[in-house]
This record gives structure tokens, sequence and C-alpha cells, in this order.
């Protein structure tokens, strides 16, 4: 595969979706998906066009504390990165205004009161940020352009359609990357500047104790904000991308990135990630299945998302995965699990309850266990949707890197078949890939990873041991 090296804004990344005439106030950017000042193809547009414009630029952050099933663990994620991204937009002479309340209200008031020049928005497959463009956009009096600066291959470019799977997207990404798979230009200091806001210094803590104090505390395994994401891809590309291809399977060792809770924030461009190892020392066969995650994988749940407006519901599943659960709706199911005993990690299975205890304490549960911690949850509940309800609130509210439509996809696929196929009918599963632990047990040592999970912890509120009741 070849990448290209050049440095404009590809006029393909993004598209006008309001046209007008330009109001007489500085150019601005809304960042919500993208948090970043470096790599930011939306920050980049806005800097173009208010070059182009000769004017200021300012960058709105929409800070709600209702967002669906966020906690303090996400807030101060999100926070803390964001005042980094705060004060280095003020080096580069831009001003990051924050506005506090539901963005339905506070964007089109903010907008009314300076008359930007434009507005330029991040893209965001997801039915809330969805409804939030939507309903501003119908205020807005000035051109408005959305950016795609999360795929790598804008997402609208690389299908017309939902796919099927993986094995239908990776063609059209393949034929497209080289065109979009770039470098960043840098962000130049910005020559004009707003007089009349200053972008007052927000401080997370302040904001912080505007959320709930009861739901999931943060973590202090991750350090969030740009600079700590760079931090880690540069330790991942030294030391762990050469052992990817074996490592990432195995929770009893650190084979994977990790950098999933700094791309649902943006704090990361997965495109310079891509870039990186793409421009890395390493061999295509070391490369690709990294590349196949962080590529095919990732985009193909925007995919699905942006395609499938019920992404979140048993609907969205495919045909076959929805007649075999109807033929098994009635098959009597040994064991029942309600979402308090799965949210305690209460269950006769040891190696679940693991599952549970790492996403619940930690905030990120190993890729190789979503499957199983998700498909676990389909054959201890009544129903699909029951299964599917429960698999979303759990993800949503404890993994720091919930609420993406990696999740969506990940969790649509492990309990409803999506971008997956039919496999052999079995009881409550029917046709949808199964797995169990002795699966599990021949891929990794399963005792291993309860016992390293013991020690990193006191286990309190958790039936969880070593040893195997199931
Ligand atoms: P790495 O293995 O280092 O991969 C690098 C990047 O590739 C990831 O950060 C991610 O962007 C992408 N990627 C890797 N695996 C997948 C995948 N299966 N699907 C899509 N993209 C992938 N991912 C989330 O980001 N948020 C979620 O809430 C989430 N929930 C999931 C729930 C279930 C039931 C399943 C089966 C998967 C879920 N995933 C989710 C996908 C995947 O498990 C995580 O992206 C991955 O484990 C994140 O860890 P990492 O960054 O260390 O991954
Ligand atoms: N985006 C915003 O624009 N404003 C918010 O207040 C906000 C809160 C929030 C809390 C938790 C979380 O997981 C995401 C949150 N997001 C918010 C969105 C987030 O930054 C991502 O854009 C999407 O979740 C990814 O699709």
């Amino acid at each position: 595969m070849t990448f290209s090296t050049h440095q404009d804004i590809d006029p393909a990344r993004y598209r006008l979706l309001w046209d007008a005439s330009e109001g007489s106030g500085p150019v601005i950017y809304w960042m919500s998906r993208e948090q970043r000042a470096r790599d930011n193809w939306g920050l980049f547009l806005a800097q173009q066009k208010a070059l182009e414009l000769k004017r200021p630029m300012v960058v709105v952050f929409c800070l709600t504390t209702e967002y669906p099933g966020a906690t303090r663990r996400h807030y101060g994620f999100l926070l803390r990165g964001l005042a980094q991204v705060q004060k280095d937009l003020a080096e580069h002479n831009i001003v990051l205004h924050l506005l506090q309340g539901d963005p339905e209200k506070t964007l089109p008031a903010f907008l009314e009161s300076i008359s930007p020049a434009l507005v330029v928005s991040d893209f965001d497959p997801l039915r809330i940020k969805l409804q939030w463009r939507n309903a501003i956009l119908a205020h807005s009096r000035t051109p408005w352009y959305e950016v795609d600066g999360h795929n790598i291959v804008p997402c609208w470019q690389a299908s017309p359609k939902r796919e099927y799977g993986a094995y239908t997207l990776r063609p059209k990404l393949k034929k497209l990357l080289p065109r979009f798979l770039t470098d960043f230009p840098p962000l130049a200091v910005h020559p004009y500047s707003i007089t009349e806001l200053t972008g007052k210094t927000f401080k997370p803590g302040i904001l912080l104790d505007q959320i709930q104090k009861s739901t999931a505390g943060e973590v202090n395994w991750i350090i969030p904000g740009e600079q700590a994401a760079r931090a880690m891809l540069a330790e991942f590309l030294e030391n762990r991308l050469e052992h990817y291809s074996i490592d990432r399977n195995n929770p009893c060792v650190n084979g994977q990135s990790d950098l999933s809770p700094y791309f649902h924030f943006g704090q990361l461009s997965p495109q310079r990630v891509a870039w990186e190892v793409s421009q890395s020392q390493y061999s295509p066969e070391t490369t690709e299945p990294f590349l196949e995650e962080l590529i095919v994988r990732r985009e193909l749940s925007d995919n699905f998302c942006f395609y499938t407006p019920d992404y979140d519901k048993v609907s969205a599943f495919p045909d076959w995965a929805l007649k075999t659960h109807d033929a098994h709706r009635q098959d009597t199911r040994p064991y029942l699990a309600d979402l308090a005993e799965l949210e305690k990690a209460a269950t006769p299975d040891h190696l679940w309850n693991g599952c549970q205890y790492q996403l619940r304490e930690h905030g990120k549960l190993h890729g190789y266990l979503r499957m199983y911690w998700a498909k676990k949850i389909l054959e201890w509940s009544q129903s699909p949707e029951e299964a599917l309800s429960n698999a979303i609130y759990l993800n949503d509210r404890y993994s720091l890197d919930g609420r993406d439509p990696n999740g969506y996809a990940g969790i649509a696929w492990s309990i409803g078949g999506v971008h997956d196929r039919p496999w052999f009918d079995r009881p409550i599963f029917g046709k949808i890939r199964y797995m169990n632990q002795n699966g599990c047990r021949r891929k990794f040592k399963v005792d291993l990873f309860l016992q390293n999970l013991l020690e990193k912890s006191m286990m309190q509120e958790t039936t969880l041991s070593i040893g195997d009741r199931q």
C-alpha cells in the first residue's frame, strides 16, 4: 500500500450542510467528537476559512452534565483533556469558549450573539449528536460545514450504505486509503485576534463537582489528554506493536494499544496512529493486524451507526439473526442474571465476574473478553432485547471508551450477529456465534487472568475467586 504525503485539506473530508452568506463575526469551530488541538481536520478547515476571510476564530465546546449515561469517570477524562486543549489553542491565538447547559439552547443563542462568518462542526453518527446538530442547524443563518475528523476515509465517502461486514467494507477502504491516509499540516498561530471573548479558563475540578458523586469514579491507570495520548502511542509503537498479532488476544499480557479512550474523546486522531504505524520500521505482516482493527473494524462501526438509526436496538440485527432469536425465545434458560447481579459481578461464572470487575473498576475490559462478556449476557437473559439493553447499559456506564459506535457495533456483533454470519443452531443462541469458557481456556490462562486481577485489587463486593464452578 502506498500513502500520500500531500498536506492540503481534501475537500472530500467535509461537506457543506447549509449554504448562506457569511456573517460579520469570527469563524466558529464547534468541537465535540474531536477534542484536540493537533491533527484535527475540523480545526484546520476552520482555520483555513478564517485565514481566507481574515477573521479570528473561536472554538466552542458545549458541555452538558446530562450526557446520557455518562459518569464522573467520563467527565473527568473529558474535562482534563479539554483544559489542555484550551491552553494549547491559546498558544495558537485561538480561544476555546465553554458553553454550559443544553447545546440545543446554548449554541444557537451564542451564534446569534456573535454573528459568525461560518460554522464548522465534527461529524458523529450517534443519535444524540445528530439530534443536536439538526436542531442547531435549523437556526443557522450562516454557512455550516461538517468535517469527518474521526474516520480516515470519511464515512460518507467510504460507502453510501450499511455494509454487510468487514469483507465488503475492506476493499472500498483499501481503494481510497492512498488518497486519505496522509500526514497532517501543523496548526498555525492564528494572526487575527478576538477581543470580545477571552475564553475564561475552566477548572476541571470545579466542573466535576457538578457531576453526581455516586457514579463510576475516575481511574488512574490512564492519563487524560492529548499529550499523554501521544506518549501512549509512542510507547505502543516502540514496545508493543511488534507483538500485537500474537499478544492482542491474550488478556494476561498487555498486548493491546489501550488507545480507545483517547479515540473516544477525540484526544488522539486515529489517522495520526495509522500514519505513524504505516511509516514505522515494521513489515506489513507486523502492522496489518493492527491496521485491520484500527481502520477496517473501527470504520465499519461508524458505517453501522451512520446507516442504522436504531443501532442500539434489536431491530438493527440482520434478518437471519432476528429469525433465529425468535425461534429460540421459549428455550429454557438454566440460569438467569438480572441487571443487579450482572452489575455486582455476582454470577456463578468466575471468569465473567472477573470481566465485569475489570470493566467496573478498571474502566476498560480486554478486547477478547468483551466478546465473552456480552455473549454470556445473552445466554443469561430472558430475551435478546433484555440482553442488548443490559450490555449497553453496563458498557456505557463503566467503560471509559463506552458510548461509542465501536461499542454499539461490538455488542450488536456479539448478541445480534451484526457483521457476522449464521453458525450452527444451538439452544438459546440459535445461529448466533457461541462462546464458552473452554474456548477461552484454549486461548489463554484463565486462572492467571483471575489471579492477576486478584493481585491488583482487594476484590471487594464481588464473588470473584480463582477456580471454576461452570
Ligand atoms: P487495540 O486492539 O489496540 O486496537 C486499536 C484500535 O482499533 C482500538 O482503539 C479501536 O479503535 C479499534 N478496534 C479494535 N478492535 C475493534 C473492534 N472489534 N471493533 C471496532 N474497532 C476496533 N470499542 C470501543 O472503542 N468502545 C466500546 O465501548 C467498545 N465496546 C465493545 C463491546 C463489545 C461487546 C465488543 C465485542 C467490542 C467492543 N469494542 C469497543 C471494540 C474493541 O473491543 C475495542 O475497541 C478495543 O478492545 C479497545 O482497546 P484498544 O484500544 O487497546 O484496542
Ligand atoms: N460531547 C459534547 O459535545 N459535550 C459533552 O458534554 C459531552 C459529554 C460526554 C460525556 C461522556 C462521553 O462518553 C461523551 C461525551 N461527549 C460529549 C461526546 C464525546 O466527546 C464523543 O464525541 C462521542 O461520545 C463519540 O461519538
